[in-house]
């Protein structure tokens, strides 16, 4: 088989880059380990950026989030029970929409025309310093593909970064001493906006998926048990670290769905090794507190999507060089913003008091400067593409 790009995963990132390309005429191959079931059934990341909804109309598959998408236009942060709101569109005229991205995954997979191989085992990266092929096994055969390029957009344990020689990758990372315990629940949000809550038990999260489904999460230790957690325990301590008005409106019931998701900020540099490149979890991790982990996979596919509609459609290898420093970027300042509300938000071990002082400097500066706010808003609505 041979096709112009094969691409490694279908996330959000593998799943988009696709479509694009698709839309442009550019025959591409998507590999998934998985089953499309599989890939639906994670429950990861809730607000999409500007930027993202843009994208998802270029894809042609922005129909259904425009319908049920809900429009915010700021959120809560909350610090020992005070409470700040930082208003998006009075600050900065710009909002955010809540969408999760099991449905970004459900209307983008409905979108493509062209076929993804789901369980692909075995996916093995060739040559891509050369003519590159990639390899993979499916009920018990090898099948090969030969291609111009290859786009890595297997996430963080995928194969494509893996596959680089380590001598030509640079690494940067932070582990977190903690990680999200997350609850998904059928009842209505506690509120309209999200709410950021800094107690000093812990970072609390109030989220939401609709009018009638809410997601909560508690930070806990990094080597927490899910199993220590029954749904009683969750909501006695989410209460406790919300202020007592929020508390009070708190609607729970039976979790249909609770995880615990490590902490970490990690980049991989450059992005691009001969015909191979990385783009989102697969060339770099944020800590879920700015909510970019989406947006930023989102953005990475766009600019290589371009890049590569460049290359095909006027013969011009710019963008494909440009692309890494191009992304690298803003990968950084997402990688910044996403560190700065996790040390505002998270209680460190190691902080002590003198560090809760800051942290309590920090929020009320925050809460009696519009600058300051308007930067939060700045970043949180997303930076320019
Ligand atoms: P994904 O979504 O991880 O998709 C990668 C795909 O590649 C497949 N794959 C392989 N396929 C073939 N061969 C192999 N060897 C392969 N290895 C892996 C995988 O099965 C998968 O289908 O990466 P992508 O597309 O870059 O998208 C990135 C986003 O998914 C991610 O940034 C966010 O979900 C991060 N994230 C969150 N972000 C937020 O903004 N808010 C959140 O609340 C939030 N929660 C989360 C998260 C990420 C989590 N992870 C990665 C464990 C919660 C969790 C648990
Ligand atoms: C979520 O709804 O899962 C969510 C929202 C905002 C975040 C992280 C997660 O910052």
């Amino acid at each position: 088989m041979r096709a112009q790009v094969v691409i490694v995963g279908a996330g959000p990132a593998g799943l988009m880059l696709a479509r694009l390309l698709e839309l442009a005429g550019i025959d591409a191959v998507i590999l998934e380990r998985k089953s499309a079931d599989y890939v639906l059934g994670r429950i990861r990341a809730g607000v999409l950026e500007q930027g993202t909804m843009d994208l998802m109309d270029r894809a042609r598959a922005g129909q259904r989030m425009h319908a049920e998408g809900l429009i915010h236009q700021g959120v809560e942060l909350s610090f020992d029970g005070d409470s700040q709101r930082i208003d998006f569109a009075a600050l900065i005229d710009r909002h955010v929409m809540v969408y999760g991205q099991t449905e970004v995954t459900r209307d983008l997979m409905a979108a493509r025309q062209a076929r993804t191989i789901y369980e692909a085992e075995d996916v093995q990266l060739h040559d891509f310093d050369g003519k590159p092929f990639v390899t993979y096994r499916q009920n018990g055969l090898t099948h090969r593909i030969d291609c111009d390029f290859i786009a890595g957009c297997d996430g963080y344990h995928g194969v494509s970064r893996a596959s680089v020689p380590a001598q030509s990758l640079t690494t940067f990372e932070r582990i977190y001493p903690f990680g999200w315990l997350g609850v998904l629940v059928d009842q209505p949000p506690v509120a309209h906006e999200l709410i950021y809550a800094h107690h000093a038990r812990g970072f609390a999260l109030c989220s939401q998926r609709s009018p009638t489904r809410s997601r909560y999460y508690v930070q806990v230790p990094a080597d927490e048990k899910v199993e220590n957690w029954s749904d009683a325990r969750f909501w006695d301590e989410l209460r406790i670290r919300l202020n007592p008005a929020t508390a009070e409106a708190l609607q729970t019931g039976a979790s249909i769905e609770k995880s615990i998701a490590p902490l970490r900020s990690f980049v991989a540099e450059p992005l691009r090794f001969g015909k191979l490149f990385l783009a989102g979890d697969a060339a770099h991790i944020v800590p879920p507190t700015g909510a970019k982990g989406l947006n930023l996979a989102m953005s990475d596919v766009a600019a290589l999507a371009d890049a590569l509609i460049e290359f095909f459609g006027e013969n011009s290898a710019a963008g494909i060089d440009g692309y890494s420093a191009k992304v690298l970027s803003r990968i950084w300042k997402a990688e910044r913003f996403s560190w700065w509300m996790t040390s505002l938000l998270h209680t460190f071990p190691e902080t002590g008091a003198f560090g809760r002082r800051i942290q309590r400097a920090e929020f009320d500066y925050l809460a009696g400067s519009a600058a300051a706010q308007q930067s939060l808003a700045e970043n949180y609505t997303g930076l320019p593409l």
